[in-house]
């Protein structure tokens, strides 16, 4: 097999869906980018920047290819034939009114969350994303970065292992390569990273200190709050010299969730466990009688902030999931009106 496709973590799960012959030919590659009406394709030979036609816009956001995906061009190489299987998709409901599905990255092994040491720091950020992680079967990591601007960075460190007991957090001054032996750990020849987070936290500075050069623009955040300026505009991945693929996210404002119920069960375990306890089946832990959680709460055995965050994160989850299902039911729904007109102008073209 091609090397440099194995290089692009081009693994038994992908080869298996194509050809021998697809394979010889340099037609199966990696996404790197996706700008609104291209995308470009590595691995196979040289990069190619391929037109996205109007009939991959016409379909579904998921069934689109995406930073990450494999896909398999045509002869020509002029057009994404297919797209393959995907091991696992990190996505969220896009930013907006209507309730859509928006594309991170595809086929992540690794999720690098990245939050830094300074009023950015949420512990309901971190379930947010964890939960997310979880559902979409990759191993998260949080690196917290800044250690270098706070004097106070171990008790962040302690803030994020708290959020969920096991969860690895790495702490570095994301310019300094001599703070990332615990980051080094996580990387590996053929293996995927995203990185994602609150615009400002550091993303494209670890992926400049990673590859020893300047890949990416970065840009000083504001002095007053601390929010970054929306640096990286769009979503790319970046082959490391050593080894690895790591994938900078531009700043994500609002990880809104969708489709996330056994992830949110397994991140808020602690909650879950004591909710098998209260007196009704179908509490909501608000002001039913015979509450446990509430009751932990009150004992300080769970934090009041994890509770509601907890609850916003089910009520979300719900709505979200909700308007997803009826939007695919009537997507189906239209499908077969569509299939059901065709055939019967076939029908009538072929009595007359
Ligand atoms: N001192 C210090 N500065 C850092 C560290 N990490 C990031 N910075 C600085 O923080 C600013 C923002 O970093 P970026 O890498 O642009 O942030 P980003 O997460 O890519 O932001 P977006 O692209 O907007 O999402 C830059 O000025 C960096 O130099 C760190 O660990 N220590
Ligand atoms: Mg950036
Ligand atoms: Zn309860």
């Amino acid at each position: 097999m091609d090397t440099s496709l194995q290089d692009y973590g081009f693994v038994p799960f992908f080869a298996q869906q194509t050809s021998l012959e697809e394979i010889e030919h340099g037609r199966v590659g990696r996404v790197t980018e996706v700008q609104r009406s291209l995308i470009k394709v590595a691995g196979g030979s040289e990069e190619r920047s391929i037109p996205l036609t109007s009939a991959w816009h016409d379909l579904a956001p998921e069934h689109r290819p995406t930073v990450g995906d494999w896909v398999v061009l045509d002869e020509q190489y002029s057009r994404v034939e297919r797209v393959l299987d995907r091991k696992g998709i990190f996505r969220r409901v896009a930013a907006g009114e209507k309730t859509e599905l928006q594309l991170i990255a595809a086929n992540i092994d690794i999720l690098f969350v990245v939050t830094s040491c300074n009023e950015e720091f949420k512990e309901s950020r971190l379930e947010r994303y964890l939960a997310v992680a979880v559902e979409a079967g990759v191993i998260p990591v949080v690196v917290l970065t800044k250690i270098d601007l706070s004097d106070d960075s171990d008790s962040y460190a302690e803030r994020a292992r708290s959020v969920q007991p096991g969860v690895p957090v790495e702490s570095v001054n994301a310019l300094d390569r001599s703070t990332f032996d615990g980051v080094f750990a996580w990387i590996e020849r053929g293996s995927t990273i995203a990185l994602v987070g609150s615009s400002g936290v550091g993303k494209s500075t670890l992926l400049n200190t990673l590859a020893e050069t300047n890949i990416a623009a970065t840009n000083e955040i504001r002095e007053d709050d601390k929010k970054g300026r929306h640096t990286t505009s769009h979503r790319a991945l970046h082959r490391l010299p050593g080894g690895g693929l790591l994938i900078d996210v531009p700043g994500i404002r609002e990880l809104k969730v969708a489709e996330v119920d056994a992830a949110l069960s397994r991140v808020f375990d602690d909650i879950e466990a004591m909710a098998s306890k209260c007196r009704f089946t179908d509490c909501r832990h608000e002001s039913e009688p015979g509450c446990a959680v509430r009751n932990a709460v009150e004992n300080g055995d769970i934090e009041a902030r994890r509770l509601r965050n907890y609850l916003k994160l089910l009520r979300e989850n719900e709505r979200n999931s909700a308007s997803l299902a009826e939007k695919r039911l009537q997507g189906r729904a239209f499908a077969k009106h569509v299939k059901q007109v065709k055939a019967l102008k076939q029908d009538q073209g072929t009595r007359n």
